[in-house]
């Protein structure tokens, strides 16, 4: 059997999400890891693959999707059970709205944040914590009336958001003065299936 092939790099949250959700649901992946360091993702072979030259990318046979949000779309419509992914008008949108959230507010906050502390990434490393300490209380303070972010049941945006947001103290950000982000956070590392993300 030929399983779908996830081009991943372990310490990567945008990979994270992809590998957690496909845990979560059973999905087998042949990894191949993108040695980010040494330039791969540059390579003529990888740019085919994805222009913008990051990863994760996801090829299923002759599909291949870049982006770690549309990855885990086209993964609970494709693997997983609808649950994920809800059909109604609202359950979608909410969905799409929390998977904005995931690629705006939490990877220009916490994520950035991470990037800087972690890899030395040339970004201003205030204006993460500054975007950080507004998003994590925007989110806590939702989820202090919602126990899932976009229904009443997890679904992929739970899978886009949680990565950056559980590692945000990799950036220096602490996730002390909100509770209930803490408790949403738990209760994402008690799912069935949940793995950690690689260091
Ligand atoms: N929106 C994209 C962002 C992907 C992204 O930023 N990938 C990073 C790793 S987390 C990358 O490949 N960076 C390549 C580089 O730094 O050259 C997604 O969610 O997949």
């Amino acid at each position: 059997m030929t399983l779908p092939i996830l081009y991943n790099c372990p310490p990567s949250g945008n990979c994270y999400k992809v590998r957690l959700f496909a845990a979560l649901v059973g999905i087998e992946l042949e990894i191949r890891n993108v040695d980010l360091a040494a330039g791969a993702q540059k390579t003529a072979e990888f740019t085919a693959l994805n222009p913008w030259q990051q990863v994760p990318v996801f090829q299923d046979g002759e599909t291949v999707i870049w982006d770690s949000q549309a990855i885990l779309v086209y993964l609970a419509e494709t693997y997983g059970k609808h649950d994920w992914l809800p059909s109604d008008p609202v359950g979608r949108a909410k969905v799409a709205q929390w998977l904005s959230v995931a690629v705006n507010e939490i990877q220009h906050g916490p994520a950035d944040a991470r990037l800087v502390k972690l890899f030395g990434y040339p970004l201003r490393y205030d204006d993460a914590a500054k975007a950080s300490e507004r998003t994590l209380k925007i989110i806590d303070d939702y989820l202090s009336g919602h126990k899932w972010l976009a229904t009443e049941r997890p679904t992929i945006a739970d899978c886009a958001a949680y990565p950056y947001l559980a590692l945000a103290p990799q950036g220096e950000i602490s996730l002390e003065p909100y509770p209930s982000l803490r408790r949403w956070i738990s209760d994402v590392e008690a799912l069935p299936g949940y793995i950690p993300v690689d260091q």
